[in-house]
């Protein structure tokens, strides 16, 4: 008997660690809730009238989880305003919360569920409403289809294609749990560089089991589209977009797609640029491309997600050059076009000034797209919160309507009434069992959908709901977990670019540092020296009058404000001004010293993340907690490597000594220069 006692514990112990092992290694990300015993479930109801998927799943996730009061779930189809949000009302004994659409139910589970778990009781009268800023709070995968991820670093894309439509995986559907958890509710599945394949008849019939996994969370799925695929898939001999038999082509595409996903959401368009096929192959422009997929669009309520991330090598200045050519066409895009730019001119680099895009075509639908993978952050190795980057970006003031046209103003319908108002953000998902590679990297995903549904939120907020939920409500850990989070943008750009400095990652892969890059015969505007260029008499871009004069295209008074370098932010004094070494800084520091300054600050402050993790140890479970402390590891060495490779690449310019109280560096230039890292592409 007491043999079998002894068996019986130790089979309850295996038991119980295999359950907090499974419970440790991310895969629940910030949906950690506990479900709640009978006796808890016996103590309240909650009902719900509505037989609409959403609304029953919204009950269900309610009945396993909600621990407190009776709560009715209410469709009122008298509440056209709240759009899909919702409204909470109600007292300690009976909430309901009341949605004009079933999947504003789902929010509303989720966002009382969200309250819960960190901690906060729903008493004594409540009365919210929630409607979100953006229509269409959109993820763009990079996913392709033989299953690599183009800047993915959370391992092979979730979608098992050879496996569909017959077979599906599980996460499928705690994939879109997790983004109607927060929010998300469009999901672009393929590559910008798009294959063809995925608009033929066998892909559509996979895609259709996803778009039906997702449906019931509110979800509506996208394509990324090539724009020759007319010619490649099609058979057609062009995709000139004027051309009748290519626009039968896209009408005839268009309504074999929704007839097996008639909610189908539309395509997202990468045309010409990088490589990309476009309506500029056939002398017409982006307007005409763009308008002929949205009239074969249009019958089906679909709409055209057109990319401004346009450049090419023969133009004096990269950053220029989406300006120039979507300028010209503001007003001629249809109504269901919206045009998708990213947050900077460049491309997702650490800091950017707000593309001037936004403050310019005030005619015309825009959205914003962030990159939440971390292609020029560290990867999935360093700790970056990015909600900090989005809302600079966000809360930008681009003047365009006066004083307090930010960014997030201009594209969320406030000024420029859009049939939906948009913003997007390129993954950083993948198959790994936690999601996102770095545990804090679920963080990104998570700010990016809650600054979606309300971009007013703060960066600090958003940090205290993902650590609550994510990990626990102790103060002692929530409190240094916040700040380190809260830093570790601007820590980022200090140990990489600080001052305004883009674009000097070693080529292709974009980990690491290499501003002497320099490949011959490659494009210039793929070269660091293009964008640093250091010389004896100086450091960064000049982009005023003398320059290119990129300055043009901010609307006054901005204008004025960067081209003085006394007036421009210091954070992006290289982005605009070419400036000597011994210029100086406004606290009296030589440009070459603060540049020391802050590159010396980012190591420390990587350096601090890892002391202040390894004071949590007790806080958190062992997986995540060693996981996390390695990457700390990594993140500090790099930020050595970084600091080391751009402060002695710049002195043989500078010819100045680093000063005396910043860390001498410990590698020796010729060294670094030959670290060549094979990471390819797509890893
Ligand atoms: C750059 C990436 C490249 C993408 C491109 C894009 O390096 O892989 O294809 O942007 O956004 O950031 O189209």
């Amino acid at each position: 008997m007491r043999f079998y006692k002894i068996q019986l514990l130790m089979l309850l112990i295996a038991l119980i660690s295999t359950v907090s092992l499974q419970a440790e290694d991310g895969s629940q990300l910030w949906l950690r809730y506990d479900r709640v015993s009978k006796e808890v479930a016996a103590r309240r109801t909650i009902s719900n009238q509505s037989n609409h998927v959403s609304a029953q799943l919204a009950a269900q996730e309610l009945a396993d989880y909600w621990s407190g009061q009776h709560v009715e779930l209410v469709l009122d189809n008298q509440k056209r305003d709240l759009k899909d949000g919702f409204q909470i009302n109600g007292n300690h004994e009976k909430l309901h919360v009341i949605a004009y659409q079933p999947v504003g139910l789902l929010y509303g589970a989720y966002h009382l569920l969200q309250k819960q778990q960190m901690g906060k009781k729903i008493s004594d009268p409540i009365a919210i409403a929630e409607v979100p800023t953006f229509d269409l709070r959109v993820l763009n995968h990079w996913d392709n289809l033989d299953r690599t991820v183009e800047r993915g670093y959370a391992g092979h894309s979730l979608w098992l294609w050879e496996d569909l439509p017959s077979k599906i995986s599980p996460r499928y559907e705690h994939y879109a749990r997790a983004n109607a958890s927060i929010g998300i509710n469009t999901v672009v599945l393929n590559n910008v560089n798009a294959s063809p394949q995925i608009l033929t008849a066998a892909y559509l019939e996979k895609v259709k089991v996803l778009a039906d996994v997702f449906r019931p969370y509110g979800i509506q799925v996208y394509l990324s589209a090539n724009f020759s695929s007319p010619a490649i898939i099609g058979g057609l001999s062009d995709s000139d977009p004027l051309r009748k038999e290519v626009q039968d082509w896209w009408s005839l595409k268009a309504k074999e797609i929704y007839a097996l996903i008639p909610d189908f959401g539309g395509f997202l368009v990468k045309a010409n640029s990088e490589g990309q096929p476009g309506p500029q192959d056939y002398g017409r422009t982006h307007a005409d491309g763009a308008n002929m997929l949205a009239d074969a669009l249009k019958p089906f309520g679909g709409i055209i997600m057109w990319r401004a991330f346009v450049y090419n090598p023969t133009i004096e200045d990269r950053a220029k050059q989406a300006y120039s050519e979507f300028v010209p066409l503001d007003g001629k895009f249809r109504d269901n076009v919206i045009v998708q730019t990213k947050n900077g001119a460049i491309d997702f680099q650490p800091r950017e000034p707000f593309h001037p895009l936004f403050g310019a075509m005030k005619k015309s639908n825009q959205m914003v797209e962030f990159q939440i993978t971390q292609e020029y952050l560290g990867f999935s190795n360093h700790l970056v919160y990015l909600a900090p980057l989005f809302k600079e970006t966000l809360d930008a003031d681009t003047y365009a309507h006066g004083a307090g046209s930010t960014v997030a103003k201009m594209t969320d319908g406030t000024y420029h009434a859009q049939a939906k108002s948009a913003i997007a953000g390129v993954a950083n998902i993948g198959e790994d069992t936690n999601w996102t590679g770095h545990h804090f990297a679920q963080a990104n995903w998570y700010a990016f959908g809650r600054l979606a549904w309300n971009h007013t939120l703060s960066s600090s907020a958003i940090a205290d709901e993902w650590i609550r939920a994510t990990f626990n409500n102790e103060e002692d850990f929530v409190t240094p977990v916040k700040e380190m989070m809260l830093t570790s943008r601007e820590a980022a750009v200090n140990y990489m670019m600080p001052l305004g400095l883009h674009h000097i990652f070693a080529f292709d892969h974009h980990y690491g540092p290499e501003p002497w890059g320099d490949i011959a015969g490659a494009r210039p505007d793929w070269m660091p020296w293009y964008y640093h260029n250091a010389s004896s008499d100086g450091l960064g871009f000049d982009r005023t009058k003398t320059g290119s004069n990129a300055v043009a295209q901010y609307n006054q008074p901005l204008r004025d404000i960067y081209s003085d370098a006394a007036t421009c932010p210091e954070t992006l004094l290289l982005w605009f001004h070419h400036l000597p070494w011994s210029y100086s800084m406004r606290n009296g520091n030589s440009l070459w010293d603060e540049l020391c300054y802050h590159y010396d600050a980012g190591v420390q402050e990587a350096r601090d993340f890892q002391k202040q993790w390894n004071g949590l140890e007790g806080y958190v479970d062992k997986e995540r907690f060693s996981d996390v402390q390695q990457r700390l590891a990594i993140q500090a060495h790099d930020a050595v490597w970084w600091k080391d490779a751009v402060l002695l690449y710049f002195q043989t310019f500078s010819n100045q000594p680093i000063p005396s109280g910043v860390a001498q560096p410990i590698h020796r230039l010729e060294e670094l220069k030959k670290i060549k890292l094979h990471l390819n592409h797509h890893n």
